[in-house]
């Protein structure tokens, strides 16, 4: 079939939304007509070359649609099921899926690193050139063709433009918060970068009943959003000194939690440097490929610092989403107050030109 896709054909430049040619999905895999797709910081250090990737490739990660199509093989699926995208890819069956960590599978790392399925193949083609899969998702395009193992199945009542942001952003921030760590109410927690997945930090901090919440960006926007979803308090770091906020309204002690949510050596060394000695620091955002940390350990072990990463918020997929849609429901986490601008997939630059500038919350691919 053919279908419109929006592809990074070298890092550094612009996106380039083609129509291509797609392939059945073969065994184990299913063809998605994609709903929404949401506008990543992730995708953005891909495209500026921050990220080694195979190239051409169709971009997105985050995102819901529906099946189209399933390969042989898969079963549990049905044309016009609605599905949540996973970016990464998970058996079900490993060591790290049964301890609760699927995200630390390595189903889907072959398909990651060579940009092609299982086969050596590429489902996607441009004028009888091979198109590469990203992440394990590739939804920037109408159709995808991913492995079963990269989908969720979702309930039938949820938005899937509101669902798609649960594919990465909510399930990063607010897991951050509920899984990677274990924040408890009465707590403090710094976040540092309040973007789309740094403003689900917050709100799974406000959902734990952490206090204070000092959120931290260079962006005033950005801050009076962090407030809307939780936070208690707000530091613009381009008016006033980090360290000496967190110091004042933690008896200059620092915070419990520190969570880095930019992707900056310099900033992980000042959410390090605002966590009290025994807390814990926590890096989500993604560093340039390269970038090193230099750490003095001496401190590091008198002061008992714990510091850590955490890829897709170290979640349990598919117990923990179904648990957030659950909480969103119930109106305890926020969804729809997260989008505040839809695209359509030719305005695709624009919309990383808006995430670059700070203009968003998160921004939304919409098809139709
Ligand atoms: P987005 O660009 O929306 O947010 C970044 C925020 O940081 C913005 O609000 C900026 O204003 C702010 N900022 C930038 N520089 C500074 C600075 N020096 N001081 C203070 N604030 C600053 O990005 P996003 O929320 O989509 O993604 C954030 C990071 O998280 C990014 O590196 C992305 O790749 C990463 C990420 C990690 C994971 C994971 O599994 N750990 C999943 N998805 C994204
Ligand atoms: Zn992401």
């Amino acid at each position: 079939m053919r279908a419109r896709a929006a592809m990074l054909m070298e890092p550094g430049k612009p996106l380039e939304v083609d129509e291509i040619e797609i392939d059945p999905p073969q065994h184990g895999e299913v063809l998605v007509r994609v709903a929404a797709a949401g506008v990543c910081h992730s995708d953005l250090h891909y495209i500026l070359g921050e990220l080694p990737l195979v190239t051409p490739a169709v971009l997105g990660h985050e995102g819901a649609g529906r099946v189209e199509a399933v390969g042989p093989g898969v079963s549990d699926l049905q044309p016009g099921d609605p599905v949540l995208f996973i970016f990464r890819a998970f058996c079900g069956q490993c060591y790290y899926c049964r301890i609760g960590r699927p995200a630390l599978c390595d189903y889907g790392t072959p398909i990651r690193t060579s940009g092609r399925m299982f086969d050596g193949k590429t489902r996607f083609h441009l004028n009888g050139r091979d198109i590469h899969h990203f992440l394990n998702v590739s939804c920037f395009a109408e159709y995808t063709v991913v492995p079963r193992q990269a989908l969720l199945k979702l309930p039938a009542d949820i938005p899937l433009d509101r669902a798609a942001l649960v594919g990465c952003a909510v399930t990063t921030g607010v897991g951050a918060v509920l899984r990677a760590t274990r924040v408890q109410p009465g707590e403090s927690v710094l976040v540092l970068g309040c973007g789309g997945v740094g403003l689900n930090v917050v709100q799974g901090a406000a959902l734990v009943g952490a206090w204070p919440i000092i959120a931290a960006d260079i962006n005033p926007q950005k801050l009076a959003w962090a407030q809307e979803l939780g936070a208690t308090h707000l530091v613009n770091t381009r008016e006033r000194s980090l360290l000496e906020a967190v110091g004042e309204l933690t008896d200059g002690r620092g915070v419990d939690y520190a969570f880095e949510v930019i992707g900056h050596p310099e900033t992980i060394q000042q959410a390090y440097a605002a966590t009290r000695k025994g807390g814990t620091t926590v890096i989500v955002g993604l560093a340039p490929a390269g970038s090193q940390l230099s750490l003095d350990l001496l401190p590091f072990f008198r002061e008992e610092r714990t510091l850590k990463a955490t890829l897709y918020g170290s979640v349990d997929l598919p117990r923990d989403i179904p648990l957030f849609l659950e909480l969103y429901r119930a109106g305890r986490l926020k969804l729809d107050e997260l989008i505040s601008q839809r695209f359509s997939l030719d305005e695709i630059n624009l919309a990383f030109q808006a995430l670059r500038e700070g203009a968003v919350k998160r921004g939304v691919i919409a098809f139709s």
